[in-house]
């Protein structure tokens, strides 16, 4: 009998959530990045072996919402919360607890599910820093579990897996054991040209940015060779981060374009033509209709 269920991965930004995804699952199907605030949506990823399967929310990092944008992530994380059978919540070694750490606690305190505390980044202190990590937060008695990980090295992946096939219920399959998310390739494309905004950009310019991605087909080129056409937009909030993002004779969108294109002909194993436009539309951050129009619906968390 297998054993299945759901998993969100919770957080305050740049914690490490998509990274552990993507370890886990073994595939780039999350964007990430060093800024904050890279993950805008709820992303579904499938993780599936011999004990069971695995279905993982990657979230939106929690932080305090300024605009229509930021109360859609921080709506698309908490509604995560009670939709899953198990939580993780994912957060660095610290030697202390913010008052921002302290609100999240207190979010995971409204939590019915068990929650399974992941000190993540341990490649990046030494053992007694985790070790004092661990004892702080298990204080709290808010955690089924702490395990400590490297998300990008992968250390500790393995035992958190156990962790979870030990506290998932029996039950089936939800998806094809060979499908690893439910994004489409359209999705994951349009992410990973926001991905190379937000690397390349600085400030608030990438922050303020959303792609869409306006046509996507494929053909054979006249040697018989796959080919992928891809017109695609990236939409700024303001007129100035415009001519910031096409840059000096149109440098920073090339830049931008090709190591967007770089990626996307990994991830479809074939040529892609990449053609980016530039568009402004003013504050879309506050505005429903277009934030809707980007794939920003509250409505549908
Ligand atoms: N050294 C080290 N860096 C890590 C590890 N996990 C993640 N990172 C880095 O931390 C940064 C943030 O990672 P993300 O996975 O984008 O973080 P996130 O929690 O999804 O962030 P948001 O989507 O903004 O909430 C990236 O630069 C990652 O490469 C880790 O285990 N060790
Ligand atoms: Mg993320």
């Amino acid at each position: 009998m297998t054993r299945s269920g759901f998993a969100a991965m919770i957080g305050r930004p740049n914690a490490g959530k998509s990274t552990l995804m993507n370890q886990i699952i073994g595939q780039k199907i999350a964007i990430t990045s060093y800024k904050p605030q890279t993950t805008r949506t709820k992303i579904r990823s499938i993780y599936t072996e011999e004990r069971g399967q695995i279905v993982f929310l990657d979230t939106p990092g929690l932080h305090r919402p300024k605009n229509r944008l930021g109360n859609y992530m921080q709506k698309a994380s908490v509604s995560s919360l009670n939709e899953v059978d198990v939580v993780l919540l994912l957060t660095a070694p610290r030697p202390s607890l913010s008052d921002e750490d302290k609100e999240v606690l207190d979010l995971i305190r409204t939590v019915k599910s068990p929650v399974i505390l992941v000190i993540n980044k341990i490649d990046t202190v030494p053992e007694k820093d985790v070790a004092e990590t661990i004892s702080m937060y298990a204080e709290t008695g808010l955690f089924a579990e702490i395990v400590p990980v490297s998300a990008l090295n992968g250390k500790g992946v393995d035992e958190l897996l156990d962790c979870l096939f030990k506290m998932l219920p029996e039950g089936p399959y939800f998806y094809d054991e060979d499908q690893v998310t439910t994004e489409t390739q359209r999705d994951i494309a349009g992410e990973l040209i926001r991905e190379k905004a937000l690397l390349l950009l600085q400030e608030e310019v990438p922050h303020g940015i959303a792609v869409t991605v306006d046509q996507m087909r494929f053909r054979k080129s006249a040697s018989g060779e796959d080919i992928c056409d891809i017109n695609a937009s990236i939409i700024c909030e303001k007129e100035s981060h415009k001519s910031i993002v096409i840059g000096r004779q149109g440098k920073m969108l090339g830049r931008i374009g090709k190591a967007a294109r770089l990626e996307i002909e990994d991830m479809l194993e074939m040529k892609v033509n990449l053609k980016l436009y530039v568009k402004v539309r003013k504050d879309w951050k506050d505005s429903e209709i277009f934030m809707k129009q980007y794939g920003y619906d509250a409505g549908r968390l």
